[in-house]
């Protein structure tokens, strides 16, 4: 078959390599793209049916575990956990307006002459005990995500963005509550939540640089980058959110909370990594998290492999490169990743201007993930066909395609309260 030539980059706003990051626009698809070839979900590598959770559990879910960090997002070097400890560093009972407490954690990891600073800023309603706690990285550092002089400024390497005044890689005071129309955290507290957020280039800073960040302190002698299947960002950033979650765990206002992660962007493909990952997470909302995240590889829709490869070198592992434009080669798809959160709750969502993420193979995706939640007799996505724009889905597997382009806004935060509420008892 031949395959028509359907993608177009239309923007000239961003750069290869280089320090702007816009969503470049695709024109339609005129290919009628197939998911015909999709790998199976209920059937183990040697052809034997999947059907029940237990087999799902003890065979499955490793078989895929294995690939997913073999082939896809590299594996975390086996060895001694890294030192660390944490320490409240600030903290205040008269935050917004006196309804919430702040607290803000310094969590250090060290080996040898490194440190590694990665701040933890954490808002809790009163009066509410061990309310369930909303965890997501941010962009451009704790100060950006809220109006409030006391969140501390983090010294780590930043991507320029000059309309939130982030020049020489440096987070600037300028940037306060620069990006607070994504986090709304009055009213996520006024509806009973915690809110924790860091900022994800504590963890690793986001650039083609492996001698920052987290993967040094697991390096063997002489080692100066991730070996062929062993992590990229993704993976170290999935793998701090576990470490937070250790944290927050370890803290008594938060010790038995329910923790939804939440992340947009490249860092919903990291929320549903981490989450797959890490089954204490209770459940896992995914933004616009397109190729990596959500969407189906083999739609080719939207971003593929070999685009993000380039574009970003450092995210996946090393061996998935020998994926680019081989989509079909590979022996899993992301429904699988998906599935890997059965059966806890998750939500993915979609906005519709929003092409270079394929919102259909996002959709689909989940459809496709359905089945694995079905073993658990819980509700996944039943209809195949593409719902409606703004009329979100809440099973088990929720979904929603909303107006609008690339972004997180106050009708996605609506529905992600309203599916952690209906959800986080099931
Ligand atoms: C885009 C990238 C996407 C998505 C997005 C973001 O440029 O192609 O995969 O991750 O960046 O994170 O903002």
């Amino acid at each position: 078959m031949i395959r028509l030539i359907w993608l177009f980059i239309l923007t000239n706003s961003f750069l290869l390599g280089g320090v702007l990051y816009a969503q470049p626009t695709v024109r339609a698809n005129n290919e009628k793209t197939t998911v015909k070839s999709l790998p199976d979900l209920l059937t183990l590598k040697h052809g034997e049916p999947v059907n029940s959770p237990e087999v799902w559990e003890r065979l499955k879910r490793p078989e895929l575990l294995h690939l997913f960090k073999n082939e896809v997002y590299g594996m975390v070097p086996d060895g001694d956990p890294i030192p660390s400890s944490i320490e409240v560093i600030e903290e205040s009972d008269a935050a917004f307006n006196n309804k919430a407490h702040r607290i803000q954690f310094a969590l250090d990891f060290k080996k040898g002459h490194r440190n590694l600073r990665v701040h933890i800023l954490l808002y809790l309603p009163k009066d509410v005990l061990n309310p369930p706690v909303f965890l997501g990285y941010n962009f451009y550092g704790n100060h950006t995500v809220v109006h409030d002089n006391n969140v501390l400024v983090s010294d780590s390497w930043v991507r320029i963005n000059e309309t939130l005044d982030v020049y020489n890689h440096k987070a600037d005071q300028k940037s306060r509550g620069k990006r607070s129309y994504r986090w709304p955290v009055d009213k996520i507290l006024q509806e009973g939540f915690g809110i924790a957020t860091v900022y994800y280039g504590d963890i690793d800073p986001d650039r083609n640089d492996f001698t920052d960040g987290i993967h040094p302190f697991f390096y063997k002698e002489g080692q100066d980058e991730p070996g062929l299947n062993e992590w990229g960002s993704l993976t170290a950033w999935a793998w701090g959110l576990s470490r937070i979650l250790d944290c927050l765990k370890g803290y008594e206002a938060t010790a038995d909370s329910k923790y939804i992660l939440f992340g947009h962007s490249r860092l919903g493909k990291t929320v549903l990594w981490a989450s797959a990952l890490d089954q204490r997470f209770d459940m896992v909302i995914a933004n616009n998290s397109g190729c990596g995240g959500a969407a189906l590889f083999r739609r080719k829709n939207g971003e593929t492999i070999q685009l993000i490869n380039n574009r970003f070198p450092h995210w996946f592992s090393k061996s998935f490169k020998k994926y680019n434009d081989k989509e079909t080669m590979l022996p899993l798809d992301q429904h699988m990743l998906i599935a890997l959160n059965a059966p806890r709750p998750v939500y993915i969502a979609s906005a519709i201007k929003d092409k270079w993420a394929d919102p259909e193979g996002e959709y689909l995706s989940a459809y496709y993930a359905s089945p694995v939640y079905e073993l658990y007799n819980k509700r996944g996505l039943s209809d195949r066909n593409f719902p409606d724009v703004n009329k979100p889905i809440h099973q088990t597997i929720g979904y929603h395609v909303r107006s609008g382009k690339h972004d997180v806004t106050v009708y996605d935060w609506k529905q992600f309260m309203i599916f952690a509420k209906g959800h986080l008892n099931d």
